[in-house]
């Protein structure tokens, strides 16, 4: 019988490039997100290649979290993997000039819409005694920079998650692995920057920036090791990349 995948914020970037891999490896695919446009484009691409099942949702709202995973038809149910990877950063503000809502939109939707979704598919997994859970932290959960101050502190609470659904899912058989990576061009800086794209361009000229195709190898890579095997914290840089804070933007 084929896996089913069920991956957050399937619209975009490491998300969507996840959905893509996923689907050329026959992966079942339940597919995640805000904006239904897109996520109709991507069943209409990857349902040439799987079972392909798409559910709107915005993950900070607790309810309809819970309502559009109840809704899942009979097929789709059974979910062997869970790839918790929505998330953005909003703003890249020093402490004291940080704005509410940034906030609020990075700790609901990293922190709490994390564990909204996590809550509703653990149980299937406990009871069945196997599962896979991979969360998409970031090297920012490693390490704080400068004005990255909230943004960081929600992924290292995913960093925390991590572990803490490690250990308590231990007993359950459930592998739980977390991929941090460095810095990959998406719409992640689009988001961060507000719609500001000549800034967000910026961020990844000068260098080679990680793909979201090179997360998405790695996390097949990862699901699909035997199931004795739970690789369950990975950091990934672009070779320009050695820290948080250091990046060769001359190397070539
Ligand atoms: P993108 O902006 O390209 O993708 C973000 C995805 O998350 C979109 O599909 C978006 O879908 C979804 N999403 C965001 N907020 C919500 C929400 N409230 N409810 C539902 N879905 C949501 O960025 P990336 O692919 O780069 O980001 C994916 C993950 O990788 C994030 O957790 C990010 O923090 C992490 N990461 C990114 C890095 C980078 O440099 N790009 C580095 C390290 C980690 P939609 O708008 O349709 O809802
Ligand atoms: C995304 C990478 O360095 O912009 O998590 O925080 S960084």
């Amino acid at each position: 019988m084929n896996l089913t995948a069920f991956i957050t914020g399937a619209t975009s970037g490491i998300g969507k490039a996840t959905a893509q891999l996923f689907a050329q490896n026959n992966i079942n695919l339940v597919l995640c997100g805000r904006r239904a446009e897109k996520l109709a484009d991507l069943q209409k691409e990857l349902s040439k290649l799987t079972n392909v099942h798409t559910l709107q949702f915005d993950v900070r709202n607790q309810k309809e979290v819970q309502k559009a995973i109840d809704s899942l038809p009979e097929d789709f149910k059974h979910i062997d993997i869970l790839i918790n990877n929505a998330g953005n950063a909003h703003g890249l503000n020093s402490i004291q000039e940080g704005n509410i809502e940034d906030w609020d939109a990075m700790i609901d939707g990293n922190v709490k819409g994390l564990l909204y979704v996590s809550k509703a598919i653990i149980p299937q997994m406990v009871e069945r005694n196997n599962g896979f859970i991979l969360n998409i932290g970031s090297i920012a959960g490693k390490e704080v920079y400068p004005n990255g101050n909230v943004y960081c502190a929600s992924k290292f609470a995913v960093n925390a998650l991590n572990k803490g659904m490690r250990i308590d899912l231990n007993q359950h058989n459930i592998r739980v692995c977390a991929i941090h990576p460095g810095l990959v061009e998406t719409e992640f800086s689009d988001v961060r920057f507000k719609g500001d794209t000549e800034r967000a361009k910026t961020v990844y000229q000068g260098y080679k920036a990680l793909q979201p195709e090179d997360i998405a190898d790695i996390i097949h890579f990862v699901v699909t090791r035997p199931y004795h095997v739970n690789i369950e914290d990975l950091i990934v840089y672009p070779t320009a990349q050695a820290s948080a804070t250091i990046l060769n933007k001359n190397a070539n």
